[in-house]
């Protein structure tokens, strides 16, 4: 058995009613046998990055804590976003469920699938501000206080819209 790790993912969508699919989402993973939720944030608006040409998305970031390893774990989060009917016709376009394996634990990954601390927790104010929200002590490994990147992170048109999914 594995030991026990808190991880952190960020789930986004911009098509097919995303503040649904951010809900279809949380339920399908916390039903999920090694997965137990810890905390699940507000539900943020933002700008898409990338591609204009595509709506508005809605982010949020949710705590676990699994046994499952961190490939399990990717493997099973790939399976969520093709259950959801995950429609993605371009990198950086528009997608119906997307899920970042955000943090996992204080482990450090750099495998073609798989790179933790994820890329977007350093700069991308649609994950620093709901991980904040949820975990506001928390030290990212290669990039520290969390606190410090939100303060240095403009909002870049994010917009908390409710309490949760
Ligand atoms: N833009 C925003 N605002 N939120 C996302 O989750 C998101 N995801 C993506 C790209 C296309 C980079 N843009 C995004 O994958």
């Amino acid at each position: 058995m594995n030991i026990e790790t808190i991880a952190y993912l960020g789930l986004g969508s911009n098509l097919a009613t995303p503040t649904q699919q951010l809900h279809a989402a949380r339920v399908t993973i916390f039903a999920i046998h090694g997965i137990e939720e810890i905390a699940f944030s507000s539900l943020y608006r933002s700008p898409p990055m990338g591609s204009q040409n595509q709506p508005d998305y809605v982010n949020a970031v949710m705590a676990i804590k699994t046994n499952l390893s961190a490939l399990e774990l990717l493997a099973s989060m790939q399976n969520v976003e093709n259950e959801h009917g995950r429609i993605r016709q371009e990198r950086w376009g528009a997608r119906t469920l997307d899920i970042d394996i955000l943090l996992f634990g204080d482990q450090i990954f750099n495998l073609p699938d798989l790179v933790v601390p994820h890329y977007g927790v350093a700069e991308r104010a649609f994950v620093l501000y709901p991980l904040a929200e949820i975990a506001p002590d928390l030290i990212i490994p290669t990039h520290g206080h969390l606190s410090e990147l939100v303060a240095s992170c403009p909002l870049n048109g994010l917009e908390r819209i409710s309490d949760g999914a």
